[in-house]
């Protein structure tokens, strides 16, 4: 079901008419209310007046994580503080937290993508939603909580952690969809297998999951485990919070922009030059209707291309092939870019080994060292010292044929490797420690 026909099928024409009204609209705003952006503005030489069409978005200056920063906490607002409703805040793992805010009509505008994603992943008013994303500063909590309501369906507003008690719970409330990061959905897969309880015996569909990196197989391994469909939702508290895009449950591949709401571009991640459509490099995003943190031409450091192949589903908003990384996720060891995905990608496509996996990258004398310690399977950890080599070897032959650089595998015990509530901590780099 498409839960707002009369955006979601615009005819690219009309869209992109106004794409361009709510642009030139934004910009004007943004220039006179926030001296930052004006005076940006000012130094590319480039006035509102000169935004007379889509493209012309390029002549606008970049804003990045640092422009937010150099801004802490509210220097980017367009409003005075009486009119914001509501803060949230990135984690921050360095310094200062990236603070976000949302006026009244924001959280509504929000709440309304958020419906629209959970309706695009099959979720209707008369589910049960498990929102087990963390409430609190991050977003994906009430951004999810408000969406879901705004659906009409019934939400379960848990949290993360306690995992024991999150499947009692949608057991006994028969929740049909949960809501959570993918790594917290296996985790949540395998409690229910210590628990004795069967995945069948749950009334869950689907899974709508986020905030973070997830493969493929990643996908094929939690629809098996809990037998739903995984549906892969996208976004960013400095863009909105979840909702920016979302997969539709007909195709399961690519996610569809917001795009009456949300500008993406795609630019080469070095030189920072426009790619064209179809061209893969990192997405930057401006907000088209957002008033009290509208953020233009921001650089998202997330790596994607935009997919402009009609879909099935029949929404007329292009699609952003699934996010597999950052910029900032790439490790640079013995001179190659590494990113964890790729890793990922290669453990997952081996029999018996589990999808839990630790990176460590450390530096010994002047040689930077990768250690991969992977889970693997009861019925594997207890095989023949002669068939756990092989398996080590076969990890380190794969990841060295993929990506050039050696490694060691380390096969450890079930449940060794710490498990997630949220996002997901996957590498230790102790070069940077
Ligand atoms: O993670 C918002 C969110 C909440 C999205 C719940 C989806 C579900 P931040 O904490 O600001 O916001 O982190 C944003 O997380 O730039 C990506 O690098 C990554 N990310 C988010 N969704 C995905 C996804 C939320 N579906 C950062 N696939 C982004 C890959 C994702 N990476």
């Amino acid at each position: 079901m498409i839960y707002n026909e009369e955006y979601e099928t615009m005819p690219r024409q009309a869209l992109e008419a106004l794409q361009l009204k709510r642009l030139q609209k934004q910009i004007a705003r943004v220039y006179a209310t926030v001296p930052y952006y004006a005076g940006k503005m000012d130094e590319a030489g480039v006035t509102p007046a000169d935004i007379k069409t889509l493209a012309d978005i390029q002549k606008l200056p970049f804003t990045t994580k640092e422009d937010l920063r150099k801004n802490y906490p509210f220097g980017l607002f367009t409003v005075p503080m009486e009119e914001v409703v509501r803060i949230h805040a990135s984690s921050g793992t360095t310094g200062q937290p990236t603070v976000v805010g949302y006026t009244k009509k924001d959280i509504k505008m929000w709440a309304e993508l958020m419906a629209r994603s959970l309706n695009a992943a099959g979720a209707h008013a008369k589910d049960t939603i498990h929102n087990a994303y963390g409430y609190g500063l991050f977003t994906g909590g009430l951004g999810a909580h408000y969406g879901a309501e705004e659906l009409g369906a019934t939400v379960v507003p848990i949290s993360g952690g306690n995992s024991k008690r999150q499947i009692m719970l949608m057991k006994d409330f028969k929740s049909t969809v949960l809501l959570c990061t993918p790594s917290y959905a296996l985790n949540l897969a395998e409690t229910m297998v210590d628990m004795g309880v069967d995945p069948k015996d749950l009334a869950l569909k689907v899974g709508v999951f986020g905030a973070e990196p997830w493969s493929e197989n990643m996908r094929e391994e939690i629809q098996a485990k809990l037998g739903i469909k995984a549906i892969d939702i996208y976004g960013l508290s400095e863009i909105i919070g979840p909702g920016v895009a979302v997969e539709c449950i007909e195709e399961q591949k690519g996610l569809h922009i917001m795009e009456d709401h949300f500008l993406a571009e795609i630019v080469d991640p070095d030189t920072f030059a426009p790619l064209a459509l179809g061209e893969k490099g990192e997405l930057v995003f401006t907000t088209l209707t957002k008033e009290a943190f509208p953020v233009i031409r921001y650089r998202t450091k997330d790596f994607s291309r935009i997919i402009t192949t009609p879909c099935s589903c029949g929404r007329s908003f292009y699609k952003m092939e699934k996010v597999t990384g950052r910029s900032d996720d790439m490790m640079i060891i013995r001179g190659v870019n590494v990113f964890p995905s790729q890793i990922e990608h290669v453990l997952m496509s081996i029999e018996g080994v589990e999808p839990h996996y630790l990176i460590i990258v450390d530096r010994k004398g002047n040689l930077d060292t990768l250690e991969v310690q992977v889970e693997v399977s009861e019925a594997i950890f207890s095989d023949e010292i002669k068939q756990l080599e092989n398996l080590t070897k076969r990890i380190q032959t794969e990841i060295k044929d993929l990506l050039g650089v050696s490694c060691k595998a380390t096969l450890v015990e079930p449940k060794t490797i710490q498990r997630s509530e949220g996002k997901a901590q996957r590498v230790i780099d102790k070069r940077k420690i």
